[in-house]
Parts: structure tokens; sequence; C-alpha cells
């Protein structure tokens, strides 16, 4: 059975649209510039079709409420929530990467400043939190919210470590992949494993939450060693961000700490991230250290082992038809996505 993520796309949109509403006039900008951001609007406020996000962490979670048994049209406060939270955490990120460009458009901080952008991504974790607390409108038992709620704390604490850990390793080359493991975990995999565990929370999984968990923790695992790749090989127009922009920005990714273990790529790579003057020849000259010693096969193969950690413990959770059919063709979509 083919999957069809409109209706749920269309329902996870009303839902943020229906939270992100000025509370006043003259505030109305504040929520212009978030959804500027969630690409409703251009900068001028004025309705666009611009690229928006993939939606990926409200689809797993509303798919892993109906998998478990649960309608996933109760699981939608939790899926607006994770998709602000997401939101929120990449208006921070373009603003402690200094990143000019998001989803082919210039990045919020970039466009009304610093001030403004700190601003505009505290009040979305904001909202994120009172899109939750609207899973008590739907007759969710208080306890369950609380959960829920604790969820989405815990993760934010994971948040702030992995990006942490993210920002200390820049340029590190000392950095093994354990602990590149441990950075990518917090930072990304948290809160798909939080994406996955509220859906399941929310269809009344019992015992079972916590192999929707893990699935959730494996595949977010395997999805960002694949953003790995498209941060250094992935189309410009596709991605939507500036060609090789870790390499630029000396990330630790997958990529670049095989190839410095690779006894033939070592010094090379080490002079060039080593380097004060980061040049885009520079940067083909990386890139093309990085090719020479089969780094894209090999994370592209960790990223696959990942994905099939997550399968299993999908398996493991008994999902229900057709719901597990979707959540697995997700799964293969973000293994396989180019953007
Ligand atoms: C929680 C208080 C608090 C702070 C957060 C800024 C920060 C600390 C964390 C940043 C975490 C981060 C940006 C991780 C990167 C994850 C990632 C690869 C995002 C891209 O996700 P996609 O491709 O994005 O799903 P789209 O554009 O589809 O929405």
């Amino acid at each position: 059975m083919s999957f069809d993520p409109q209706p749920y796309l269309d329902a996870i949109e009303a839902e943020l649209r229906s939270i992100l509403c000025a509370p006043s006039e003259a505030v109305a900008p504040l929520y212009d510039m978030m959804a500027y951001h969630l690409g409703w609007l251009d900068q001028r406020f004025r309705p666009a079709a611009a690229a928006h996000g993939k939606r990926l962490r409200p689809l797993l979670c509303l798919l892993s409420c109906e998998a478990s048994g649960g309608d996933w049209h109760h699981a939608l406060p939790a899926a607006a929530a994770l998709e602000l939270v997401h939101n929120f955490s990449l208006i921070h990120d373009d603003i402690e990467d200094n990143s000019p460009i998001r989803r082919g458009r210039p990045t919020v901080w970039n466009v009304w400043g610093l001030a403004h952008g700190i601003n505009v991504g505290d009040t979305m974790l904001v909202v994120a939190r009172q899109a939750l607390a609207r899973l008590c409108d739907l007759s969710i038992p208080a306890s369950t919210v609380l959960t829920a709620m604790d969820i989405v704390d815990h993760t934010l604490s994971k948040l702030c470590q992995g990006q942490y850990l993210d920002i200390a390793y820049e340029g590190q080359l000392g950095v093994r992949e354990e602990a590149y493991l441990e950075m990518i975990g917090a930072k990304t995999a948290a809160l798909f494993a939080a994406s996955t565990q509220l859906g399941a929370l929310a269809g009344g999984a019992g015992e079972r939450i916590t192999c929707y968990r893990e699935f959730g923790w494996q595949l977010g695992m395997a999805f960002q060693m694949v953003d790995d790749i498209l941060g250094i090989w992935g189309d410009v127009d596709t991605t939507g961000k500036p060609v090789a922009s870790d390499i630029r920005s000396r990330k630790m990714t997958l990529p670049v700490i095989f190839a410095l273990g690779a006894s033939d790529a070592h010094e090379q790579l080490v002079a060039l991230y080593q380097r004060e003057d980061l040049t885009d020849d520079h940067i083909s000259q990386a890139v093309a250290v990085l090719e020479r010693v089969g780094v894209r096969e090999y994370v592209q193969q960790r990223a696959s082992q990942y994905e099939a950690g997550a399968l299993e413990a999908l398996s493991a959770a008994a999902a229900l038809f057709p719901a597990d059919q979707y959540l697995r063709s997700l799964a293969a979509s973000v293994v396989a996505r180019e953007r």
C-alpha cells in the first residue's frame, strides 16, 4: 500500500497555523517572522509558496500514534509542538553557525538582525509548549500530558548538549566516531526519538512505547549521517544550503572523521582544515580527498545499518497495518533523500 502523506501534512499545517496566531496587531510582525521561517510568507510578509521543511518529525509522530492503535488526530498537538521545537532549533542554529541561507532563502537573523532572530526563535519555543498543552483539549489524561511535557523537556536538554558538542568539536581533528555518535544522538536523534515516542504515547502503545522510541532514535542517527553526506555533496538548489557548508565551517562530520582515519588522506585533510583562509579551491580539494578514500560509501553504509536497526525496532513494536507500512516507507525516504 503506497503512502500518501498529504492528509497528514494538511492536518499538520492547519494545526500549526491555528497556533501561530498573533495575540495583538502590535506584535503581528513577530508572528510574521515565524511564518516567514516556516515558508508561509516572504520578507515583506506577503503570502509565499517558499520551500518549507519536510515535516518529518510530525509525520513520524502521527504515524506512530496510528500504528499503535490510536486516532492520529489526537496526536496533532504533539506533532505541531515537535515541528515548532525543530524550527526553533534551526533559527538558533543559523545564528550560532552564522548561516546566511536556509531552505534557499535568507535566514531570519540575516533578514531582521540578531536580536530579532533570537527573540523569534525563543517565541517559537514557547509556542511549541503551548501547542503541546492543547493535548488537554482532546480529553487526553493530565498525567499523559505531563509525561509528554517531560519527554519534550528531556529532549530540549539533549538538543542543547548536542549543540554544545557540535560547536565544541568544530575544527577539533582528534574527534573520534564514538564522540560523533554521542553528538548526533543528542542534537538530532533525540528529537526523532521524541517524535515516535510522543506518537506512541498518544496512541496508547503502553510498554511498546520503548520500541517506538528506539525506532525514532535509530532513524534519527541514519538521518543525520545522510545529512552529513548532503552537507558536502548535496545539490545546492535542492538542499537550499551553500555548497559544502559543513566543510566551510570545519564541522566534524562523519565523512571528515572517517577520512582523517585513512592514512592516505589524513595529512592532506589536516593541512586543509587547519588553514586560516579556507577558499573555494581548498574546499574542492578537501572534497576530492574525501572522495578518493571512499567516504561517501562508508557513511551511506553506516546510515543503512541504523536504518536496519530502526526497522528491527519497528518490528518489535508490532505496529498496525497500514501505518506500519507508512512508517517503513517514510524511513526509506529519509535515507534515500536528496534534501
Ligand atoms: C533546546 C534551548 C534549546 C536549544 C537548542 C540550536 C540547538 C540548541 C540545537 C540545534 C540542533 C540542530 C539544528 C540539529 C540539526 C538537525 C538537522 C540535520 C536538521 C535538518 O532537519 P530537516 O532536514 O529540516 O528535517 P527541514 O528543513 O526539512 O525542516
